[in-house]
């Protein structure tokens, strides 16, 4: 057969620039979240055109944080392909911009104020890129991540990730308990994302820094890069579809 991986690898590298091993499956993960994000984007700008009014700045809020990821995991993809690592500066770059555009269509959702869950989420992510890229040595990984944690916790409580089961919730997750309509059954569904698909990072960090963790997630086949990736394939995406579909008919 003329056809091979290879081949196929080498054409898609003179189109895109630097060169993905074959093999390299982290490499190919960056290139799916870079083709998928586009993807997503072009739908959700589409659909912003056919659904209700009410929906649509969810649905460009939606575009812009797929759009936004697009393009930083084109340049994430290169620097990994470049042999220079794990991208840490661009990964940060691209979720200080989206987590907030994620609090905006909480607001959007429920006309509460973002001021808390901004302020949170800003503290969850500089003090998450403190722990990994180690620029300081003021606190140790763990410790900066344990910080992260809680910020993502009260971000979890704030959005009303516990009234799920019947427990205590801020002022987001109030609004969402008792609205009723399409809207707020959106912002439910948003709920799911910040418990379970948020979750997922706090598990790459554990993968990809030192500490007393290491022992415990060091076996497993994947590494940090493969798991923000999946992550992030499962928030941003999925976000906006769940809002899509709140929005259609
Ligand atoms: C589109 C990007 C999203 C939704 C990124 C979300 C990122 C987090 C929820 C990161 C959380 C972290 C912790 C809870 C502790 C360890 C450090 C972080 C920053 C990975």
């Amino acid at each position: 057969m003329s056809f091979s991986i290879s081949t196929f690898l080498s054409t898609l590298n003179f189109i895109l620039g630097a060169s993905l091993q074959p093999g390299d499956f982290t490499g190919f993960t960056f290139f799916i979240g870079s083709v998928s994000m586009l993807a997503a984007t072009v739908f959700f700008l589409v659909q912003h055109g056919q659904v209700d009014k009410k929906f649509k700045d969810s649905m460009l809020v939606a575009a812009l944080i797929t759009g936004i990821a697009a393009v930083h995991y084109y340049y994430m993809r290169d620097q990994w392909a470049e042999g220079l690592g794990s991208p840490t500066e661009l990964r940060y770059v691209d979720w200080i911009l989206t987590v907030p555009l994620m609090v905006v269509e909480f607001a959007l959702l429920t006309g509460v104020g973002m001021k808390k869950l901004f302020w949170a989420s800003v503290v969850m992510l500089v003090t998450g890129y403190f722990g990994e890229s180690g620029v300081t040595g003021a606190l140790d990984a763990q410790t900066w991540g344990a910080i992260s944690g809680a910020a993502y916790f009260y971000m979890a409580y704030e959005v009303g990730c516990l009234s799920i089961f019947g427990g205590p919730s801020g002022d987001v997750g109030n609004a969402l308990a008792s609205a009723k309509g399409k809207i707020p059954a959106a912002g439910r569904m948003l709920q799911w994302f910040v418990l379970v698909g948020w979750a997922i990072y706090p598990l790459g960090y554990m993968m990809g820094t030192d500490g007393w963790y290491t022992g415990l997630v060091s076996g497993l086949p994947l590494d940090m890069d493969i798991v923000y990736n999946i992550g992030d394939a499962i928030n941003k995406i999925g976000f906006g579809m769940a809002v899509w579909s709140a929005a259609r008919d």
